[in-house]
């Protein structure tokens, strides 16, 4: 008994260390990498000039640049073998096809905005192929639509779609520095979604790298490929390199609104009306909901809510709207701000009114902070006691991100299944939990702390959210629901996470993914494996 326990193990171990010894003969060899580069790309658009090593001075730079969570940035000691910051479709290509041949794992990278540093850290010898670079936005006013490419930002899209008409916009992010190749990847979503759904609502036609390295377009990728790509995680299928976009028509002026009340200004009672009347408001009308701690003198701390509102249409007929639904929140004329709709995208980034529209062209952001996010559905309203729930945990975090946007409208007419973004009917509204915090309050190594009281809210939150499966927003990425390590994807770990981010979605996108990349070249902690042979009968 004894003998055959010892040698199972000696057998155990044999078959361990073959296994290591494959993995490591993946041969990872950097200087054939580079070498292979330019043997795949156009000669006309020197790829030397775009390959960034350590020893390179600008490296480290570049590297940071877009890495914008510090809580990954600083925690993490590995780095790319090299930075491609493309400049040419074929510079995206080489990547990929001397990247597999040579054993090293692309990240890709636009806007580097990714809440757990996807496009940037990897465990496995990694390069990253940062898209920035490629951001030419080409409208056709004729036809209403644009091909925008995939490291322009959501900022520069508004500003771009503003040169050209002033009853035109596009249902992206709020924030304008989000890169479009990641964002649109999980589905986007803003202030629009109640009246036009999500950005991979309004996408017609996409260009995406394989895993051969050849660009494909709706027509040659096939239904399947450009359902997934629409909120499934595009990364996991290859590499956007630009998204053509039906434009949306916007009135003249809008009407934008913040109103901000205090629990002893009756704020539960609001909020707990808000959930009620956002999700059922005519589509013209957004009005998030964001609570936040604040300080009231001394200790004495209180939540205040801000309800944020954009409608597409004058301030007369707003009131009138408000009067007749939501007149508990006495939304007054002096709250409301009647202007274009590119200035709208300024007012809901948080710009203060006046600042000049050349804004929405800093593409990149400046105020970098540590952070850890999750996300949460709503299927029913929350009750005032789950609400107190709430607001006792915002009081115990300085600085907290609560943000309740209200689904609805669009959202409701799509079907879970028109595209791989499977939460539509039957959602109130979505939250984001968003912990920050800065090198004041401890950085780095505060990071657990910090951490810990963003799982605990979302402990506490656990009652009232949706379940089975507790649903969560790709976009919002959180490694806490599921994942695997960077060189692998095991299939039943990625039931788990694929169940939250896409529901009954999770099994065709396996399927697409066996069908575009078998071989399992594009991944990462929480992408999508290849249905398994076992698994397809
Ligand atoms: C301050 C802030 C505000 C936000 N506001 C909103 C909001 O209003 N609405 C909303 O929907 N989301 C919002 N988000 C979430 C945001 O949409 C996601 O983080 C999104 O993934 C960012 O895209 P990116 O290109 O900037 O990030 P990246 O980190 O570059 O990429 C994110 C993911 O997409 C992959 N990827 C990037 N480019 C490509 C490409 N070209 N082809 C294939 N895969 C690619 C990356 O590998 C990574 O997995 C916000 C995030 C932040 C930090
Ligand atoms: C290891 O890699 C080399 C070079 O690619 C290849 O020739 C060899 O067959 C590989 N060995 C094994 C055991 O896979
Ligand atoms: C960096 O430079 C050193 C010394 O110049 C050289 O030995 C090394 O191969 C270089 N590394 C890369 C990744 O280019
Ligand atoms: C990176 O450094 C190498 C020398 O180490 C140099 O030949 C190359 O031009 C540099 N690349 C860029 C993009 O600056
Ligand atoms: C805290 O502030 C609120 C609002 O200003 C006030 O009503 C309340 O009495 C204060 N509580 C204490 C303990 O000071
Ligand atoms: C907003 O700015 C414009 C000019 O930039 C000004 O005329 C207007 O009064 C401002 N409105 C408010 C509410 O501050
Ligand atoms: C980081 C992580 O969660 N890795 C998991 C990946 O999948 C394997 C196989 O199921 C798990 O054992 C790892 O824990």
């Amino acid at each position: 008994m004894k003998a055959s326990i010892s040698t199972i193990f000696i057998v155990l171990i044999l078959v361990l260390l073959s296994i290591s010894l494959v993995a490591s003969n993946n041969s990872v060899d950097f200087d054939s990498f580079v070498g292979c580069l330019p043997t795949h790309s156009d000669p006309s658009f020197p790829i030397a000039d775009v390959i960034l090593t350590p020893n390179n001075s600008s490296f480290e730079y570049i590297y940071q640049l877009r890495a914008n969570n510090l809580r990954i940035f600083l925690s993490t000691t590995s780095r790319p073998v090299a930075i491609i910051t493309a400049l040419h479709p074929s510079h995206a290509q080489a990547t990929v096809v001397c990247a597999k041949r040579y054993g090293f794992q692309v990240r890709i990278r636009s806007g580097g905005h990714d809440f757990e540093g996807l496009s940037y850290t990897s465990g496995v010898p990694f390069v990253i192929l940062d898209m920035f670079n490629l951001h030419s936005i080409d409208i056709d006013m004729e036809s209403e639509t644009a091909w925008v490419q995939a490291g322009a930002t959501t900022g520069e899209l508004y500003y771009r779609i503003a040169e050209k008409s002033n009853v035109h916009g596009f249902p992206s992010g709020v924030c304008t520095t989000l890169g479009i190749g990641g964002h649109f990847s999980g589905g986007g979503y803003g202030f629009l979604m109640r009246k036009y759904g999500l950005s991979i609502d309004n996408v017609i036609d996409a260009q995406l790298i394989d895993a051969n390295g050849r660009i494909r377009n709706r027509e040659s990728m096939g239904e399947d490929v450009f359902w997934a790509i629409r909120g499934g995680g595009t990364t996991s299928f290859g590499i956007i390199l630009s998204w053509r976009v039906k434009l949306v028509r916007v009135p003249p002026m809008v009407t934008v609104f913040t109103v901000q009340r205090t629990l002893e200004q009756g704020a539960t009672e609001l909020a707990y009306r808000w959930q009620q009347v956002a999700p059922k408001l005519p589509k013209d009308l957004f009005i998030r909901l964001q609570p936040q701690p604040i300080n009231n003198g001394g200790n004495n701390r209180t939540v205040s809510i801000s309800f944020i509102g954009h409608f597409l249409g004058k301030t007369d007929e707003l009131i009138q709207l408000m009067n007749t639904d939501f007149p508990e929140l006495g939304l007054q004329r002096s709250d409301c701000l009647e202007i274009s709709w590119v200035e709208s995208t300024l007012y809901w980034a948080g710009f203060p009114n006046g600042t000049s529209i050349d804004e929405l062209l800093n593409r990149v952001q400046v105020d970098r902070s540590f952070s850890k996010s999750k996300s949460d559905y709503y299927k029913a309203v929350i009750p005032k006691q789950g609400l107190e729930t709430l607001w006792e945990a915002l009081l115990d975090i300085k600085d907290i991100f609560v943000q309740m946007n209200p689904y609805g409208g669009r959202m409701e007419e799509i079907s879970d299944s028109e595209t791989a973004f499977a939460h539509r009917g039957g959602n109130l509204f979505m939250v984001l939990y968003g912990v920050t915090w800065s090198e004041s309050d401890g950085g780095i190594d505060a990071a657990g702390r910090y951490v810990q009281l963003s799982r605990r809210l979302y402990g506490a939150m656990a009652p009232y959210a949706s379940s089975r499966p507790r649903e969560a927003f790709l976009n919002y990425r959180d490694l806490d629901i599921g994942s695997n390590e960077s060189g692998e994807t095991d299939f039943e770990v990625a039931k788990e996470y694929g169940a939250k981010y896409f529901k009954n979605n999770f099994i065709r996108l396996t399927r697409v993914k066996a069908m575009i990349d078998p071989e399992n070249f594009f991944k990462n902690e929480q992408s999508i494996p290849p249905l398994p042979v076992r698994a397809s009968h």
